[in-house]
């Protein structure tokens, strides 16, 4: 008799989770999915086009995906009818988030080549929509990781609001704003 093994489950969740980052943040168009203005796609339509591309979920096994992942990158609308990812994406959304008071400082992880960049024209979002910062050092520690030697950049988020910036949270605690421009950012 052979057992699952927990670790096989995680790999296969994992799996599923990049490539649900990939599809609802940035080529819905990759599996012909379509998201309305606001992200959501309709749950049913998501899983019928899952597994021509390798990826075997049921609606359980989404749920449990959405629930149990680390940064919860998705949400799931009330009536549980549509999935969307919470932040990141590339492709024009409109996550209907409303302007916040940030707390009075927030921190951003990224790697020393991109030090000159930064100092000279600021914080860019680059391929996504919002620069992405966060709560604590040590998630930002986290971000910067992926990249390389972390280096975590203190943004003076309390100023930038008081100067009239704009602020939003995201459904899973990421800080986003449109552009940090040098004269915020301590080392
Ligand atoms: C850098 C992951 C040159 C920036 C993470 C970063 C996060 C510049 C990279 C979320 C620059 C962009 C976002 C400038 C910024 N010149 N480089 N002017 N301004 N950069 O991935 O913040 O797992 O788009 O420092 O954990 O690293 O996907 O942003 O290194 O929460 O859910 O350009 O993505 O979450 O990279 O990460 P990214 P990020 P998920």
């Amino acid at each position: 008799m052979r057992h699952a093994m927990p670790m096989e489950k995680d790999i296969s969740f994992v799996r599923a989770s990049k490539f649900l980052s990939l599809v609802l943040r940035h080529e819905p168009q990759k599996i012909g999915l379509p998201l309305d203005a606001q992200g959501w796609a309709d749950i049913d339509d998501l899983l019928a086009r899952l597994p021509a591309h390798g990826v075997r979920l049921d609606r359980e096994a989404l749920q449990q995906l959405v629930q149990d992942n680390d940064k919860q990158r998705f949400a799931i609308s009330d009536d549980g009818q549509r999935i969307r990812a919470s932040q990141g994406h590339s492709i024009a959304v409109d996550l209907g988030l409303t302007a916040l008071e940030p707390p009075a400082w927030l921190y951003h992880g990224t790697v020393p080549r991109f030090l000159e960049a930064i100092a000279s024209e600021g914080l860019r979002p680059g391929e996504r929509q919002h620069v992405h910062l966060s709560p604590d050092r040590a998630t930002a520690f986290q971000v910067g990781s992926r990249r390389g030697t972390p280096v975590i950049l203190s943004v003076d988020a309390g100023r930038m609001h008081a100067d009239g910036l704009s602020f939003y949270q995201s459904a899973n605690g990421v800080w986003l704003t449109a552009h940090v421009p040098p004269r915020y950012i301590a080392g």
